[in-house]
């Protein structure tokens, strides 16, 4: 038996960033333990971080690179797969310039790894054409926060939740999704803050809520420009804080005029009485916190509703203050830092644009290489270049799109056509399967580094053991990739410290950051620079990055697929608290895996019955991209006229049905709202899986 130690470090799921503790036996992690003096999480973890291990296990690991052969893979030495992939890109860019290559980084990976993944597509690709999952996830906060206040981060702590008076939970589910800041809410209910919920489901909060607006999917502005009409009309308005610090309240307060309340309530099904009470308590409170999320960005209009969100908070001055803001819960465990790390098409490290002529030249006398000047691709434009044969070999650093991605066929055909697909990942998700070369990397317990939690804390990450057989870090892959593709010895890293130190000299945020000083401070939030050198609990005090704010008038819309007669019911897709992203890690758990069947559809009790279906019983869900066999969970958390599914599931993807309508600023696909059809499944028949649907259209 080997000695047994522990090591802190940070979970690698969600983007609270709990602290944690690895205990080891020799080179395997045994179990995980909560760090009871972390800063966030005060000794908490939920299910999934206590699970944390399991998702790891090398039984269940990539061990050494796979090469495709056939219908099979057959293992290789480094050695070999690194020369076919570097053959592969060298031939894409001699055939169809730099755009035909791409890289889709990892948000679930360290700020070292991130950051390489951008330098090894600028520097050494020399493309722009870098993306990662916030493009579907957070890109409508980065671009609509970016234009309001000058920033598209959260603006407060977490501990700020203990500080509001009135907290306000807007299309995010904190219990299941970010389940220790969730429950640091329900503490702050029942000591005595108010709750508003904004949401179209019945939330854990909205239980708990003093006020439910449960409006319908996709009319986000009707209802924020509904409570802007009643806050102008009745003066409520922060009068003071506008005049001295926010631009264009005038224009705002002409556009909602035509909100008023009885047309608000026929859009939204909010009624009237209950906006003039949000309103007012949103107003009144000392400190109100909001907090948002995908229910806000995820729509065709997303940069919108984010905008309409900013709205709101600026008219009534919750901003800038202990106790307030503006607070995008940023998903993954490390999508701040991937976005800080400049791992998007249109910015460099630290949001220092690709557009802007001298950032370009501070980073190729940086780097020593020549860098492109044209914006490069996103995740999905990627993937429809490459179904247009424009596009050629991308690496995946990391992400599941076959699972994760809007339209799953559609995602299916464009990793099919192009000329090679490389993953870096841990286990053979239903995106690796598709590959010709997979890379085996070291997961979060095997490498030093740092992730960014949502409240921009950079935090710790470090190795307890050493990667299972061949596995290495992603930025080592990255490295090596750089010398045989284009000879580049700038990425030669001899540790992850020395990444950070480079990426701390071009990230002016990130400037005064040093692994010593995260250690010393416990995390450090940025803005951490000369002015400010041991970071910034809340942004925004005195003024804004861009001077004053910006309000922006906008026009409610609605999804670009609605209910019709084919296709009568809305979707909504949605998380469950024991699984996380496409489950390729919590999937691993006996103990989060018997928690929830693999795949469920919600349902209220009256849409079941008109469609006969009974509690458990099996269901055929279609939109016009696809269709889904599953099983009915027939509940009041979904209104009548809406259904939703978790999209955790590869026997039953939700992407199979959701809609790849995008928004035109972000290219943020309407992942909560698309049009469905149901029908239950006779007793006898057990929902079929993907597979099992596949084989048979095959057939
Ligand atoms: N357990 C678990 N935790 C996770 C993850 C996971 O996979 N599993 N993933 C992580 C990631 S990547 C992210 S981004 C976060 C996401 O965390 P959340 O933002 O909480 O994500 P969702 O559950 O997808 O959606 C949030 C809510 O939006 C509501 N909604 C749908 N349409 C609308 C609308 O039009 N308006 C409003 N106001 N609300 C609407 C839904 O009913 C849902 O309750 O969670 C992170 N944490
Ligand atoms: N219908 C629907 N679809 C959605 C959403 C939704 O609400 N509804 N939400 C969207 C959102 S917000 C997001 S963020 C995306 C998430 O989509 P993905 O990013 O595809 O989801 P994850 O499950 O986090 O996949 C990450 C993969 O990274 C691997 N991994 C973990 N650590 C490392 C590492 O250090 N290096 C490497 N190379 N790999 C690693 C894991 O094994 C895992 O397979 O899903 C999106 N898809
Ligand atoms: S709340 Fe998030 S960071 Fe904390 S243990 Fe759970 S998954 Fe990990
Ligand atoms: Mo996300």
């Amino acid at each position: 038996m080997g000695t047994l130690c522990s090591v802190a470090t940070t979970c690698p799921f969600c983007g609270v960033g709990c602290g944690m503790a690895l205990r080891t036996e020799g080179t395997r992690v045994v179990g995980i333990e909560p760090l009871p003096r972390h800063r966030i999480s005060c000794g908490q973890l939920c299910a999934k971080g206590y699970a944390a291990a399991q998702g790891i296990d090398p039984r269940d690991r990539v061990l050494r690179p796979l090469l495709r052969q056939g219908g099979d893979f057959c293992e290789t030495s480094w050695d070999d797969a690194l020369e076919r992939v570097s053959e592969a890109l060298r031939d894409a860019v001699a055939e169809l310039g730099p755009a035909a290559a791409g890289v889709i980084s990892c948000a679930r990976a360290t700020n070292e790894d991130n950051y390489a993944a951008q330098k090894f597509a600028r520097a050494v690709l020399q493309t722009n054409n870098v993306d990662h999952c916030a493009r579907i996830c957070h890109s409508p906060s980065v671009a609509g926060l970016r234009q309001t206040l000058g920033s598209g981060a959260m603006t407060n702590s977490i501990d700020d939740i203990e500080r509001a008076d009135l907290i306000v939970i807007c299309g995010c589910d904190p219990t299941e999704n970010h389940s220790v800041l969730g429950g640091r809410v329900m503490a702050a209910k029942l000591r005595g803050a108010r709750l508003l919920v904004i949401d179209p489901r019945k939330t854990r909060l909205a239980r708990m809520a003093d006020l439910h607006l449960q409006l319908a999917p996709g009319t986000n502005i009707a209802l924020l420009n509904g409570l802007l009409h009643i806050i102008f009309a009745r003066g409520w308005q922060n009068r003071e804080f506008l005049e001295a610090r926010v631009d264009g309240v005038e224009a705002v307060a002409e556009k909602v005029r035509d909100y008023d309340p009885a047309r608000v309530e026929a859009i939204t099904g909010v009624p009237a009485t209950d906006l003039e009470r949000a309103a007012r308590m949103y107003t009144e409170a000392e400190a109100a916190l909001l907090c948002y999320g995908m229910g806000i960005t995820q729509h065709t209009t997303g940069t919108n509703n984010v905008m309409a969100v900013s709205n709101l908070v600026l008219a009534a001055g919750q901003i800038g203050r202990p106790g307030t803001g503006i607070n995008p819960l940023r998903g993954q465990n490390n999508v701040q830092g991937a976005c800080d790390m400049g791992a998007l098409p249109n910015v460099y490290p630290g949001y220092q644009p690709v557009a802007d002529a001298a950032v370009r030249a501070k980073f190729a006398s940086a780097w020593g290489r020549e860098v492109a000047s044209a914006p490069g691709l996103t995740s999905l434009g990627m993937q429809k270049a490459a179904r247009d044969s424009a596009f050629r070999a991308m690496i995946i650093m990391g992400e599941d799109p076959v699972v994760t991605d809007p339209d799953q066929n559609q995602v299916e055909a464009a990793l099919r056509a192009l000329d090679t697909l490389v993953v870096f990942e841990l286990t053979l998700t239903e995106t690796a399967k598709l590959a010709d070369v997979v890379l085996p990397v070291a997961s979060f317990a095997e490498k030093d580094g740092t992730f960014t939690n949502c409240e921009r804390r950079v935090q710790r990450v470090r190795a307890a053991v050493p990667p299972p057989g061949e596995a290495r870090p992603d930025w080592w892959i990255l490295g090596k990739l750089a010398r045989r593709v284009a000879g580049y010895e700038g990425m030669a890293y001899d540790g992850a410290e020395a990444i950070f130190d480079e990426l701390t000299s071009l990230t002016p945020s990130y400037s005064a950051m040093s692994y010593p000083r995260i250690e010393q401070r416990g995390g450090l939030q940025w803005p951490c620079d000369a002015e400010h050198p041991d970071g910034t609990p809340y942004l925004h005090a005195g003024r804004f990055p861009i001077g004053r704010a910006r309000m922006v008038p906008l026009e409610h819309q609605g999804p670009a697929e609605r209910p019709d007669s084919e296709y009568p019911l809305w979707l909504t897709t949605q998380r469950l608290h024991y699984h996380y992203g496409c489950g390729s890690m919590t999937r691993k758990s006996p103990l989060l895996e018997r928690e929830t069947p693999p795949g469920l559809l919600f349902i209220h009790p009256d849409d079941a019955a008109t469609h006969g279906l009974v509690q458990g019983g099996g269901v055929r869900v279609c939109s016009r991209r696809g269709v889904v066999e599953t099983r009915a969970l027939i509940s009041d958390q979904v209104p009548p006229g809406l259904v939703s599914m978790p999209y955790h599931f590869k026997e039953a993807p939700s992407n199979q049905l959701t809609n790849d309508a995008q928004d035109p600023l972000t290219k943020m696909p309407e992942l909560k709202a698309c049009a469905v059809r149901i029908e239950a499944l006779p007793a006898e028949v057990a929902p079929r899986t993907r597979a099992e649907l596949a084989q048979e259209a095959a057939r």
